[in-house]
């Protein structure tokens, strides 16, 4: 299989990015979808489009994905209560989203002392050399949904991971998601204005993760 990565930006501000796994032959569709959404992207015109290819070498592992809840009910709260995830951390990894950094990347913090865990400045660390192959899931879901549960599953399938909070930095998708090995993929309607480029993702962990 191929790897395949798209990284677009204006003035260095991130506008899109994406990424997948694919087999030979549908490499020139992914390019072609990944190009035509960095240069129509609501965040705006790009003067710099990275895309890059790469075979996959590693053993490919397969997860399976977390389950998808939607309950209007849930809080940001109670969630990160239930997780493990202290009110202090929570309310860190809301300062990191709304600030007006454009990261890349995750933050990762401390899930009890909301300290911040790695050293990637601005940057924010990636999952990378992923995808998404198949949904057992009810009804359709869309490819940006798919895409966001395929990189909460590896968030959280790693030993230490307490929870993941992603806020969408796209002007005008406003559901986030909550996701944890405990509680599954908790979508959230309305976690924020419609019209703001606030956003990122979180990784809440216990300190002594490798
Ligand atoms: C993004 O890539 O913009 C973040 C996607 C979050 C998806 C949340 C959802 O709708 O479940």
């Amino acid at each position: 299989m191929y790897s395949i990565k798209m990284r677009a930006s204006h003035e260095d501000i991130h506008i899109s990015g994406a990424e997948t796994m694919c087999e030979f032959e549908d490499l020139e569709n992914y390019l072609k979808k990944y190009f035509n959404k960095a240069f129509n992207h609501e965040n705006g015109n790009i003067d710099f489009l990275n895309l890059k290819i790469e075979k996959v070498k590693a053993p490919i592992q397969t997860l399976v994905a977390l389950p998808v809840v939607e309950n209007l009910n849930d809080t940001l709260t109670q969630l990160a209560k239930q997780t493990g995830v202290s009110e202090y951390a929570l309310n860190k990894g809301l300062e990191f989203i709304k600030n007006d950094i454009t990261y890349t990347g995750a933050i990762i913090l401390s899930a009890q002392t909301g300290q911040r865990l790695d050293s990637t400045e601005q940057r924010g660390i990636r999952v990378t050399q992923l995808a998404f192959k198949t949904c057992k899931c009810n009804g359709e879901i869309s490819e940006r949904v798919k895409d966001a549960r395929a990189l909460a599953t590896c968030i959280n399938a790693f030993e230490g991971v307490k929870a993941e909070l992603c806020v969408s930095d796209d002007l005008h998708y406003t559901t986030g998601y909550f996701a944890s090995p405990k509680l599954g993929y908790r979508r959230i309607f309305n976690i924020k204005e419609k019209g703001t480029r606030h956003g990122g993702r979180i990784i809440f962990v216990d300190e002594g993760i490798n």
